[in-house]
């Protein structure tokens, strides 16, 4: 399903090589003098500016023989494939991206005859089509992909049959490995490594960046690091605090994890990073290297499950006008991100990630939370091997209502971990691609510029959104959702969605 949208406006001009949009954005300021609150409506001009020609996307995956990366690369490959097969009750299952907010999810463009008119996402604008995405990648486990599949037990016997002759052709390169990041469990996957000086293995990876790009034919190449959660790293004053500093720590081998090292490659070949896990990959040294380069940075951790339907549903609770009081999140899983987050260090990293998304929600409530208040909030992780990548997560959520009363929501989800990630990758990296070719110009200026090196757009898809300092963090689900769409629709000069449906409510 695929529709080729114009705008019918004086403000959009469609050249052959880009979508200019004249927009006007509104904004509200507020100003507080005692119980006096004046508010300033405000609007400027801006130009966006956005790319037609959609460039051929390469992708590679830090961790690619992991569940993530094997589960993706297969998914990608049986759409391309349009593979179908049968379930154990029989069903015909065909090849789909459903998860997937430009894939999967629709927008609504307006009303038309027969009501309001849905399109999908990814028509609004031109954007990579998953199918047609290039992967490679690296792991310090040296399995082929196919066999690599075969262990992460993701897909059904039948597919991984289909899958197995294209799969078991892709070799991951061999990778940075420093014990002391993952968890010791993970050693005896380590046959794949590089070895040198850290300074060593960060020109390799660039070379293999360079390889990739230049023999696969690809325009651009993203990387994504899907691999083990890293332990945090200590910020160290003159080591990861400066991009020049960093750049010398790892020159002289000093504590800069793997994650961060595959960050600074990625950034000095130009090439946007995203990280799926929660460590402190983006130490201020390499965020301070992404804006010097002009590169797009983005993460943390993939908002795959448990967080995600804490983001709508805290969000829900709090805009209500109820107020949570505690947030219990248990999770059970038998993967091998199971098995190294049983360990303290890497735990930690995951807790802190799956704890921080109420923030906004409860911050924005002065009438439910005093300053400082907040619910308590405890998450548990346990490794359970048997139940491989069908993840368990139990939620119990208490809140107050009305006079004393008390309200306690409690849930159970199952569901295959590395489906609900893998087309959050595929979201991450046409998003951020996509942002690469859209450009702002506000009225006055002689240059469009474009979004800031830290992506925050890519909030939506992770679960401790990375922003530029000192901007908000936005975990709340649907203003983040918004955001997205709404900047998608401004690069069509279409107003705000506002659902306010007036011409259907007036006499
Ligand atoms: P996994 O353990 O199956 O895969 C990770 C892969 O990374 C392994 O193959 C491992 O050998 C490799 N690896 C470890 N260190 C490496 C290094 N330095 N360089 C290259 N490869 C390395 O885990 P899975 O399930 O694929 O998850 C990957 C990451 O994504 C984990 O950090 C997890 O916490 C994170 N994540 C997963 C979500 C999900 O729903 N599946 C959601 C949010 C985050
Ligand atoms: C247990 O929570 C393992 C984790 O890696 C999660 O499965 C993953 O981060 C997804 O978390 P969530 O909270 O989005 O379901």
């Amino acid at each position: 399903m695929s529709m080729n949208i114009q705008i019918n406006s004086p403000n959009v001009k469609y050249t052959d090589t880009h979508i200019m949009a004249q927009y006007s954005y509104q904004t509200t300021s507020v100003h507080t003098e005692g119980d006096r609150v004046t508010v300033t409506p405000r609007t400027t001009e801006m130009t966006f500016r956005t790319e037609r020609r959609v460039p051929r996307l390469g992708v590679m995956l830090v961790g690619w023989g992991g569940n993530n990366g094997t589960t993706v690369t297969a998914a990608v490959l049986a759409n391309k494939l349009g593979l179908t097969w049968r379930t154990k009750t029989g069903v015909k299952v065909r090849a789909n991206y459903f998860g997937s907010l430009f894939q999967a999810a629709t927008v609504c463009l307006g009303s038309g005859p027969e009501g309001e008119f849905n399109v999908p996402f990814c028509n609004l604008l031109p954007m990579v089509h998953p199918n047609d995405i290039v992967f490679d990648g690296w792991d310090i486990s040296s399995m082929d992909l196919g066999s690599a599949m075969e262990r992460a037990q993701v897909f059904d016997w039948s597919l991984q049959e289909q899958l197995r002759p294209y799969m078991s052709s892709m070799k991951p390169r061999p990778s940075i490995y420093i014990p002391e990041f993952i968890a010791a469990n993970q050693e005896s996957r380590a046959d794949n490594v590089l070895t040198g000086t850290m300074a060593e293995q960060v020109e390799k990876i660039r070379a293999d960046i360079r390889d990739f790009h230049q023999s696969s034919g690809v325009d651009k190449v993203i990387v994504v690091w899907t691999a083990n959660t890293e332990r945090f790293c200590d910020i160290v004053p003159g080591v990861h605090d400066t991009a020049k500093n960093l750049l010398a720590a790892i020159q002289a081998g000093e504590e800069v994890s793997p994650s961060t090292m595959f960050a600074v490659a990625s950034i000095l070949e130009g090439c946007a990073y995203i990280n799926g896990s929660p460590q402190n990959t983006f130490v201020p040294g390499a965020i301070e290297l992404a804006v010097q380069k002009g590169v797009f940075i983005g993460g943390d951790d993939f908002k795959s499950g448990q967080t995600k339907i804490k983001s709508v549903l805290v969000d829900f609770l709090v805009s209500a006008g109820i107020k949570p009081t505690s947030i219990v999140s248990y999770n059970h899983l038998g993967n091998n991100d199971g098995k190294n987050l049983s360990a303290p260090e890497q735990f930690r990293s995951k807790e802190i990630s799956k704890s921080n998304v109420v923030d906004d929600m409860v911050q924005s409530n002065p009438i439910l939370y005093q300053p400082g208040e907040k619910p308590d909030h405890c998450v548990v992780i346990k490794y359970v091997p048997y139940v491989g990548d069908s993840k368990r997560a139990m939620d119990e959520y208490t809140s107050e209502i009305m006079m004393g009363g008390t309200n306690t929501i409690a849930m159970h989800n199952t569901c295959e971990d590395s489906l609900l990630a893998s087309p959050i990758i595929l979201d991450l990296v046409i998003l951020t691609e996509l942002c690469q070719r859209v450009t702002v110009r506000p009225q006055g200026e002689r240059d469009f510029q474009s979004f800031h090196s830290v992506l925050a757009l890519l909030s939506f898809l992770c679960k401790a959104p990375l922003v530029p300092s000192g901007t908000p963090v936005i975990n709340a689900f649907f203003r983040q959702r918004a955001c997205i769409e709404n900047i998608m629709r401004a690069c069509l000069s279409l107003p705000p969605q506002n659902h306010m449906l007036l011409e259907y409510k007036l006499e």
